[in-house]
């Protein structure tokens, strides 16, 4: 793992870790948090209020646990379509939804959990080894993704069966 990673699990509710409010629908098979889905969470990031428009920022290493080393978003995403479809090798990632709404479901290869984004001061933190896919975007949707490495296609895996022999070690 990358040094600069911190461990999610070291950081306090203060540190704006608050897996309620957004979160909707929990369909893991096992019920609870004991699967390594529990890495993945939302994060509710700083809002500044203001009567001219609200201001949310992000520090790599601070409010999100690590370094962010790419952006980028998705948007123009036909109705109907899906993205993603595919696990990361060791990326970390926290993916926001700027503009409308989508849902994000997160499978460890055995589990899976299914968020719905729709706030720009919201985040899911997403951890290596974890097939993601995003659907139902709105129209008009905007999905930015915050990254912890540059691009590399190495440390895709596209194949499902790979992902989840990879993920359960067999
Ligand atoms: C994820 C979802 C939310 C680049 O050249 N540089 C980049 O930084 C990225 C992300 C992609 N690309 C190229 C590689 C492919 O030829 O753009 C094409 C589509 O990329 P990808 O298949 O990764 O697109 P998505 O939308 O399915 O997935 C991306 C991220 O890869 C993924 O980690 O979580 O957005």
């Amino acid at each position: 793992m990358n040094d600069r990673i911190k461990d999610v699990q070291l950081l306090t509710p203060n540190e704006l870790i608050r897996p309620e409010g957004l979160l909707h629908g929990v369909h893991g098979m096992s019920g609870g948090y004991t699967t390594p889905l529990s890495n993945c969470r939302i994060m509710y990031f700083p809002k500044i209020h203001d009567p001219a428009g609200n201001l949310t920022f992000i520090e790599g290493g601070n409010h999100i646990p690590f370094d962010i080393a790419r952006t980028y978003y998705l948007y123009d995403v036909p109705g109907g379509s899906s993205r993603g479809s595919h696990a990361h090798k060791g990326l970390h990632q926290v993916l926001i939804a700027m503009s409308g709404s989508f849902d994000v479901v997160l499978d460890d290869g055995t589990h899976q959990t299914r968020y719905h984004l729709n706030r720009s001061y919201c985040g899911l933190y997403i951890c290596p080894m974890i097939w993601r896919r995003l659907e139902n975007f709105s129209s008009g949707s905007v999905c930015m993704v915050l990254a912890s490495q540059t691009y590399d296609e190495a440390d895709y895996i596209r194949d499902y069966d790979e992902f989840r022999q990879a993920a359960l070690g067999k």
